[in-house]
């Protein structure tokens, strides 16, 4: 026999970069799956938008701006739990396409310290709170730029690696404590603000990442497979998922429709 999760109701989940695409598509699935949503992010704006949007609809969501690079705010919002069932770690993002030559070496700063540094700073901050809860689970949102490398992605695809790695040594370093360790690796998805962010607002630019791409992954199928991944069993340890669009065989391989 096996054990199934502990009922999802009153557990509460935490997730950064929840203003916008993935987190916030992730809050409003795991709201649904009856979890009370912790959305975090920089702009408080939007998530106190989102959690009385989801208040509104009978749902439990509370907001606390954080910027996960800022390890202080990160302590003190963690002060707030002393137990959690679900952290996912989404922040985090890519800032430029150039060639190792000539990028930037502040995006890549820049890059380390969202996806990578904010990331280990919020898991370190809850994962007490995370293993008290006696079922907890990290998820990290990585991507496919954590497998392979393409050109102009180097800084990009370096932190993303990274990410893996912190999530790969994580999972071994805890194992036999009650907390399971998920990666998600999306590969092209289209979301409101990636690609724009990756190229400073140049919406040309940001469209052309998905030109002729019959069917990008959308932040809701990212948020499927999140929600998937987390309502297994306790024992269940999805340890890692690449989840692409169809017409995406790879990084470099993509089939755009002329
Ligand atoms: C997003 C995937 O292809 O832009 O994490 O690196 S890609």
């Amino acid at each position: 026999m096996t054990a199934a999760a502990p009922s999802a109701a009153s557990r509460i989940a935490v997730v950064t970069g929840a203003s916008s695409g993935i987190g916030a598509a992730t809050a409003r699935r795991l709201a649904a799956e009856g979890y009370r949503v912790v959305l975090t992010a920089r702009r408080k704006d939007r998530i106190e938008a989102l959690a009385e949007e989801l208040n509104a609809a009978g749902h439990s969501a509370t907001s606390y701006a954080l910027d996960v690079t800022e390890r202080g705010a990160v302590d003190q919002f963690a002060t707030a739990f002393q137990t959690i069932g679900v952290l996912v770690n989404n922040a985090g993002g890519a800032l430029g396409a150039d060639p190792v030559a000539t990028g930037d070496p502040d995006d890549w700063r820049r890059m380390y310290e969202t996806n990578v540094l904010g990331t280990l700073n919020v898991t370190q901050a809850l994962l007490p709170a995370l293993t008290a809860s006696g079922d907890g689970t990290v998820v990290v949102v990585s991507s496919t730029a954590g497998f392979a490398t393409y050109e102009g992605g180097a800084g990009y695809v370096a932190a993303k690696h990274a990410e893996h790695v912190l999530a790969e040594t994580l999972r071994l370093e805890i194992v036999g404590t009650p907390v399971r360790v998920i990666e998600i690796a999306p590969g092209m998805v289209k979301t409101d603000e990636f690609a724009l962010t990756r190229f400073d607002g140049d919406t040309e630019k940001a469209a052309k990442v998905y030109e002729g791409v019959a069917e990008p992954l959308t932040a809701e199928d990212v948020a499927d497979t999140i929600g998937w991944a987390i309502t297994r069993p306790s024992h269940v340890n999805i340890d890692l998922m690449v989840v692409r669009p169809r017409a995406q065989a790879s990084n470099t391989k993509v089939h755009r429709e002329k």
